[in-house]
């Protein structure tokens, strides 16, 4: 009814290079939540599936060439067009577990050269994580792992800039969790975090806006 305060969802950002390990741990860790309970969903960006998300797709396959200023605002309109469902989903009790974001838009395109204030500028006003959790592997760890794609910036030279570049994004809020532990242990630190994210979510925690 009208009087009773529901209470929130969290938002819930998995960070890391490629083949960190992000994809298999928000999937895991959106059942672990489900069942316990907690309404939770799998969200990804780029979501390749509106129509900037098939031009960011397009890029990413090197089916199409653009300037780097322009995907990165392609990246970053992909992220401004789901912020207002994102909101939506959050304040009716949704949990949403993010498999990159705002973090992952800024860290690539500084790694090409790109004025990394430049590149943190059109991510103002998009919604701030309650938890940013970062699978920390390095490069030629990640590289080892085999199955990088054929995609742009799968390259073991590319992901050291990128590796580099998240790190001077760190701030004492980010969870570092060392993604070369056993699948299991990485998925139980997760669950814990995670957990504590969302009751405090629960309790009252104010959304804000991502402001760097
Ligand atoms: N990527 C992802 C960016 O360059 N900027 C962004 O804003 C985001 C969200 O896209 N190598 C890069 C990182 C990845 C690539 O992502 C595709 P994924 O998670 O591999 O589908
Ligand atoms: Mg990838």
């Amino acid at each position: 009814e009208g009087t009773r305060k529901e209470s929130r969802g969290a938002l819930i950002v998995l960070e890391g290079l490629d083949r960190s390990g992000k994809s298999s741990q928000c999937s895991r860790l959106v059942s672990y939540l489900e069942g316990q309970g907690i309404s939770a969903e799998l969200w990804r960006f780029p979501d390749r599936t509106t129509n900037v998300g098939q031009m960011i797709s397009a890029y990413l396959s090197n089916t199409s060439q653009l300037d780097d200023h322009t995907i990165h605002l392609l990246f970053s309109a992909n992220r401004w067009e789901k912020r207002s469902l994102m909101e939506t989903k959050l304040k009716t009790g949704t949990t949403l577990i993010v498999d990159r974001y705002s973090y992952s838009g800024v860290a690539f395109s500084a790694s090409k050269g790109l004025d990394i204030e430049w590149c943190k500028a059109p991510e103002i006003g998009l919604l701030a994580p309650d938890l940013v959790a970062y699978l920390d592997i390095s490069p030629q760890k990640a590289a080892e792992r085999g199955g990088y794609g054929d995609e742009r910036y799968e390259k073991l030279d590319f992901q050291k800039k990128v590796a580099e570049s998240y790190k001077t994004l760190h701030d004492v809020s980010w969870k570092v969790v060392d993604a070369c532990q056993p699948i299991e242990d990485v998925e139980k630190q997760l669950q814990e975090i995670a957990l504590d994210c969302v009751i405090e979510c629960q309790k009252g925690k104010p959304l804000s806006p991502l402001l760097w």
